[in-house]
């Protein structure tokens, strides 16, 4: 049975979620942005090559390539920079 209350209840869910997503995007911009910066063929992954230049990234590339392909994809590049201590 659907009660207006139900409609009420994951609207506002759905404006939480959209306040939290806002949130999130502007703390994550700067990581796409980083990402894209580094990815100079642009085909959404970064090479060896392509972090050469960024010490931190280059020294860690295997801890970050978690499946070993040889690219840190994007899920790869998030996590390792959401999970690194920011210091
Ligand atoms: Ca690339
Ligand atoms: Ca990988």
């Amino acid at each position: 049975m659907k009660t207006p209350l139900m409609v009420l209840c994951s609207a506002a869910l759905l404006s939480t979620a959209a306040i939290a997503q806002t949130d999130e995007t502007s703390s994550r911009s700067d990581k796409k942005d980083m990402f894209a910066n580094l990815d100079a063929d642009s085909d959404g992954q970064l090479s060896k090559d392509e972090v050469a230049s960024h010490s931190g990234l280059a020294d860690s590339f295997t801890m970050i390539d978690r499946n070993s392909d040889g690219y840190i994809s994007k899920g790869e590049f998030r996590r390792n920079v959401r999970s690194k201590p920011d210091r």
